[in-house]
């Protein structure tokens, strides 16, 4: 079988070693029935972990935004979010088809909602408008080519969303590469959020699965339409075994993924066709702008899978994404790849 450099997500990584071993000798219960001890043991380090008093581990990141926002707000209302977001862009309908709730997207300095802006788009409901409820923000910023959205930006969307009587959800499914690139603490990230959600199945290499937290009161109602949703899973201590492998092991690596990232950034930045500034690479995405006089990105990326190399288009540029399983010798021949197609 032909061996690929995978960089399509971090999504892609495998279990580690460890990770099937102590899957293998997970302690379980129906954790339905509230009776998975290992389920428990990683909803409490989850929590402890982002200093917030609960954790609900939920199937995907996908289902851990829908749930969130069905909790914290009803029919007839609005939320704001970031116009490249991850919950507006790419997960399906939920804000509509689950919750029932008005987008108001705004733009961004890489993530970042000019606080002013947002302030000057909360609604007040009258027999006209819908309510603003929530503001949800995203750290890493996929879609901003994994930027790391500042803190004292948080801080400032906190003072409006306090203002206002709002709640913030956090879409911090990179939140651990948001925190090693910037050194601040993911305590210190979610404490500006009402609840945050975070992925163990991507960098951190879990097979699946994303945790919720929040205050015990929104973990309880979560719990109630994580089931509604049907993601209410039985003897699932089998995975929450590897997700604290995860959280307890995986997450100083994530360093690597940034360096190789960066590294493949300055490689290709020089080349034709790349648009691309690989100073803004802050942790393990690069997503760059492709204008090539000879190949769209659809048909440059089709001769990379020839050279065993795998990537995604975005619109019209294209995404690699820097994992676990993804080492120095994979981004040579991904570089390598490029000055043989491009030049
Ligand atoms: N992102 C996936 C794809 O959906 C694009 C990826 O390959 O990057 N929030 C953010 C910021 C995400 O990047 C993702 C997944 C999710 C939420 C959803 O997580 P899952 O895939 O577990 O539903």
């Amino acid at each position: 079988m032909k061996q690929y450099s995978d960089f399509r997500s971090d999504t892609v990584t495998r279990p580690t070693p460890k990770m099937r071993e102590a899957m293998a000798q997970a302690e379980v219960g129906d954790d339905v029935l509230g009776d998975d001890p290992t389920v428990q043991k990683l909803e409490s380090l989850a929590a402890s972990i982002m200093g917030k008093e609960a954790g609900l581990f939920v199937p995907s990141g996908t289902m851990g935004n829908s749930i969130a926002i069905k909790v914290w707000t009803k029919e007839l209302e609005e939320i704001i979010l970031e116009s490249r977001s991850h919950i507006f862009n790419m997960e399906s309908t939920h804000l509509a088809f689950i919750s029932r709730v008005l987008p108001r997207c705004l733009p961004s300095q890489r993530g970042a909602m000019d606080p002013e802006e947002v302030s000057s788009n909360v609604r007040q409901a009258n027999v006209h408008i819908p309510q603003t409820s929530l503001i949800c923000v995203e750290n890493t910023h996929n879609n901003w080519s994994g930027a790391v959205v500042p803190l004292d930006n948080l801080k400032e969307l906190r003072a409006v969303a306090d203002e206002f009587g709002l709640k913030i959800h956090l879409d911090g499914a990179r939140i651990f590469n948001a925190s090693l690139a910037s050194g601040i603490s993911v305590k210190d990230y979610a404490a500006q959020a009402d609840s945050v959600m975070f992925c163990l199945s991507k960098g951190l290499s879990a097979p699946v699965g994303s945790m919720l937290v929040g205050p015990s009161s929104f973990i309880e109602m979560a719990r109630r339409v994580r089931k509604a949703l049907g993601g209410g899973m039985r003897q699932v201590g089998v995975l929450a075994a590897a997700g604290i492998i995860s959280l307890t092991e995986m997450v100083d690596r994530l360093q690597e993924d940034h360096r190789r990232a960066r590294k493949f950034a300055e490689a290709i930045a020089p080349l034709p066709g790349i648009e691309l500034d690989p100073s803004l690479i802050e942790t393990n995405i690069v997503i760059f702008g492709f204008n090539h006089p000879r190949l769209s990105n659809i048909e440059f990326l089709a001769q990379l899978q020839e050279e065993g190399v795998l990537a995604l288009p975005v619109g019209n540029g294209i995404r690699f994404v820097t994992h676990k399983d993804i080492d120095d010798n994979d981004v040579d021949r991904a570089n390598e790849a490029f000055k043989t197609l491009l030049v």
